[in-house]
């Protein structure tokens, strides 16, 4: 289950029934104030992704608590439920690896970001740097699977790791891996249980602390 020293793979981590909350969960958030939309990058071209966030409002490269490319909406808050699922997710990685996440009590998540990716959705290699903080990412997978290109936090352009993500997977990102590139090449269509009820697609729920005072 260990990628990389500080990156933690899970699979099947959450059960059927549990998959399915958090599916319902996310077509809730996806409604919100601020509704799931696809994020506009300073050149003027739109992700492919479509992403809705709690607690703060990311835009490359920052975060906000309101959304000012919406209206200046407030963003909505992150549950206390999903902050308890990130500490028992960094918990559970530590368990293979202590650079995962070191004091998995004190793991306090104030940002989620929720990415959804249609059949030709993609993502293209980045670090996650506008956190102003070390602690881990958590990262939970939901519907269809994906390809996940892992790679070091020295290059872009590799070497990489290539990982299948399925539904219900645990991934956890910590210590050396923390800002280490990765990306999402590729949906697979249709590989997601019927049971989910998801009617295709794939969610990504990230779990991150900002760093940031209000
Ligand atoms: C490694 N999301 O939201 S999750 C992102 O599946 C993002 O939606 C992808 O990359 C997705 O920024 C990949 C895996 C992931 C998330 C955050 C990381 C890997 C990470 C942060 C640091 C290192
Ligand atoms: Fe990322």
């Amino acid at each position: 289950r260990r990628i990389a020293p500080g990156a933690v793979h899970v699979p099947g981590w959450l059960s059927l029934p549990g998959q399915r909350e958090l599916v319902r969960a996310c077509r809730g958030w996806a409604a919100g104030p601020v509704p799931m939309r696809r994020i506009r990058m300073p050149g003027g071209h739109f992700m492919s992704v479509r992403t809705v966030c709690l607690g703060w409002h990311w835009q490359p490269y920052r975060y906000s608590r309101t959304a000012e490319d919406a209206g200046g909406l407030p963003v909505a808050p992150l549950p206390g439920w999903l902050a308890e699922l990130g500490r028992a997710a960094v918990a559970e990685a530590c368990a293979d690896d202590p650079e995962a996440g070191a004091a998995a009590e004190g793991y306090s998540p104030d940002v989620a970001l929720i990415n959804f990716y249609d059949a030709s959705a993609r993502m293209g290699m980045h670090q996650d740097k506008d956190e102003r903080s070390a602690a881990p990412v958590v990262s939970l997978s939901l519907g269809d699977s994906c390809l996940f290109r892992f790679g070091t936090p020295a290059s872009r352009g590799g070497p990489y790791t290539d990982v299948q993500l399925a539904s219900g997977d645990l991934f956890v990102f910590g210590g050396p891996s923390r800002l280490a590139y990765h990306g999402v090449p590729k949906v697979y269509p249709g590989t997601a249980d019927p049971e989910l009820g998801m009617s295709g697609g794939r969610l990504n729920i990230t779990l991150r602390v900002s760093g940031l005072k209000d």
